[in-house]
């Protein structure tokens, strides 16, 4: 019988990658709310449009939009505008993968597209913030958003010196990477204050006026240890605008720069009812097709506690462009997303801000609340990170060979002052834990993390499940799983971190005779999974056995 060319099948391309269960989320939604299952299909995306009428009818765009600082005041309406009068290519969804292998991981064509559509100058931002980030940043960074950049050091030099190297120290951007000339610039202190006015860089920096102040500082972005919610369950996505952050998304570094608290009382102090400070950054924040700074707020008690940092100086060096130059805050074991970078202008407000950062995003959401119910008044807003850890070594699926003890590195930390004071290892999935020797914690700060490194007693051999947790000094500790932790929005990933580990025991003798013989063979023992070659036994060996032992099957 002749085959057919085509088989004649009415399955989908994509029909085993769905029966794997691994793409369950492009199955339609089933609506069961009628008598009938009607299913859902997402929308095919329609042809783009662009009506240029309207677009030139805000006037001059290489006049009107300037890449940064108060570009967006008072013309905010019309990039809306020139946003609306097109529609853009749908952003793809990696939230249930698989997320591209490759670096930069995700390119973040949409972020692109509205940039390069406002137009004006900030039709060129995306391509010299990169620029910026191949001058500034390491090598072997990985990229995981190219624009807005957002980057984090690979394991192995997470937790390699206590101090992160500036080049290495993780990069979250919401925008552009501002180039900002420092003799151009000016902070200027407005809102509920006595006597609003600016500084030039040189003023703020004048010791007869404002003391110094110098800080280890730890820096955590409150998606650390995102990816583990994603491979658990898919959250909030679209080209995932949160980073599909591991746990690199945390770095240490001495900042030098003034206390805030000193400066609003150069200003005169607060007027009533004046309780928070607005912090403006100077780079174009583009969301939900609106155009702004990026603009959060921390309480006046953290400023007056001279808890909120204007720094210029980043490891014995001018703050880098990426990293906020020529000033940007530190806000001492809040999440990173306080600490604005390019800040240009702080207002005094009677509440928390209403910019979108702080209002709508950086939320901690209950579990029930998703796309379909949340409303922002259902978040607690993230400021202090809460106690957490992670194993930079080794790591998940990796094979480790070892006389009886696992040799394992990583980091913890806690937020809001406190620090770790015991971190705990477990190689048996958290039955029984293993406290990290105190010599083998680095030193200990109110505001940094702890490197830490122990030799975990491991007597079993196969697939083990290594998990990692800290205690800080209030005694607070980490939920054990990631499910515990895990809300829509895929921030605070705090759980205790678990990697699963092959374990090969060489102290007991069947495995040593072995990889021995693998030895004396020559033949190389990775990968873990290739086909067996080297015999297990002789057939001597198996018949003496036999000899020695009763048959497999008795006969009464
Ligand atoms: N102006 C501005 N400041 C910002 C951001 C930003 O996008 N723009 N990102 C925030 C977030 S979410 C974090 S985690 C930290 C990261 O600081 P880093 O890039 O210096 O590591 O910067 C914060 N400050
Ligand atoms: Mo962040």
């Amino acid at each position: 019988m002749e085959l057919p060319a085509e088989l004649d099948t009415t399955n989908r391309a994509d029909e085993w990658v769905i029966e794997q269960g691994m793409a369950g989320h492009k199955l339609p939604i089933l609506d069961q709310t009628g008598s009938d299952t009607v299913h859902l299909y997402p929308s095919r995306q329609s042809k783009l449009t662009k009506d240029e009428e309207v677009i030139e009818s805000v006037g001059d765009r290489s006049k009107l939009f300037a890449r940064e600082k108060d570009g967006w005041k008072g013309k905010k309406a019309k990039a809306h505008k020139v946003l609306t009068a097109q529609t853009f290519a749908q952003s793809p969804d990696f939230m249930f993968g698989p997320i591209p292998g490759t670096n930069p991981v995700l390119t973040g064509d949409d972020f692109k597209e509205w940039h390069q559509a406002i137009g004006g100058e900030l039709t060129s931002v995306a391509a010299d913030s990169w620029r910026t980030v191949l001058r500034e940043k390491h090598p072997d960074m990985l990229h995981l958003l190219q624009f807005p950049y957002n980057g984090e050091p690979p394991k192995r030099l997470v937790t390699s010196k206590v101090v992160t190297p500036n080049p290495l120290h993780f990069v979250r951007n919401h925008g552009g990477i501002p180039l900002i000339d420092k003799d151009k610039w000016s902070l200027s202190l407005d809102g509920l204050v006595n006597h609003p006015r600016s500084y030039t860089l040189d003023e703020l920096k004048d010791e007869m006026r404002f003391p110094r102040m110098e800080k280890l500082v730890t820096m955590q972005c409150s998606g650390t240890r995102r990816i583990e919610q994603i491979n658990m369950y898919g959250g909030q996505g679209d080209e995932v605008p949160q980073a599909p952050w591991a746990e690199g998304a945390i770095g240490t570094a001495r900042y030098v720069g003034i206390s805030l608290k000193k400066v609003i009382k150069d200003c005169g102090g607060l007027v009533r009812p004046a309780k928070h400070l607005e912090l403006y950054g100077a780079e174009t924040y583009i969301k939900d097709l609106e155009a702004m700074n990026y603009v959060v707020s921390v309480p006046w008690s953290k400023v007056k506690a001279n808890e909120v940092i204007l720094a210029w100086e980043m490891n014995g060096e001018p703050l880098p462009k990426i990293h906020g130059y020529p000033l940007r805050v530190v806000v001492l074991g809040y999440i990173g997303a306080r600490s604005v970078k390019w800040l240009y202008r702080i207002k005094a407000i009677e509440n928390p801000s209403r910019a979108p950062v702080q209002s709508k995003e950086y939320l901690y959401f209950n579990q029930q609340v998703g796309k379909y119910n949340m409303r922002p008044t259902d978040g607690i807003q993230i400021q202090e990170m809460p106690v957490s850890s992670a194993i930079m070594s080794p790591w998940t699926k990796q094979a480790v060979m070892h006389t009886g003890k696992i040799r394992c590195k990583g980091w913890a930390y806690s937020g809001g002052g406190r620090w770790p004071e015991r971190v705990e290892l477990s190689a048996d999935g958290g039955f029984t834990w293993y406290e990290v020797p105190p010599e083998k914690l680095s030193k200990k700060g109110r505001w940094t993390w702890r490197v830490w490194e122990i030799d975990l007693p491991c007597d079993v051999e196969g697939w083990i499940e290594i998990v990692c947790r800290c205690w800080d000094n209030s005694l607070n500790t980490q939920p054990l799983n990631v499910r515990a932790a895990w809300n829509w929005g895929l921030h605070v990933t705090s759980s205790a971190h678990r990697i699963k580990v092959y374990s090969i025991n060489k102290s007991r003798p069947v495995t040593k005779q072995r990889l021995d013989k693998y030895e004396q063979l020559g033949i190389p023992l990775a990968p873990l999974t290739r086909y067996e070659t080297v015999p297990g036994q002789s057939m001597e060996e198996y018949e003496q056995f036999w000899r020695e032992h009763d048959p497999r099957d008795v006969d009464d």
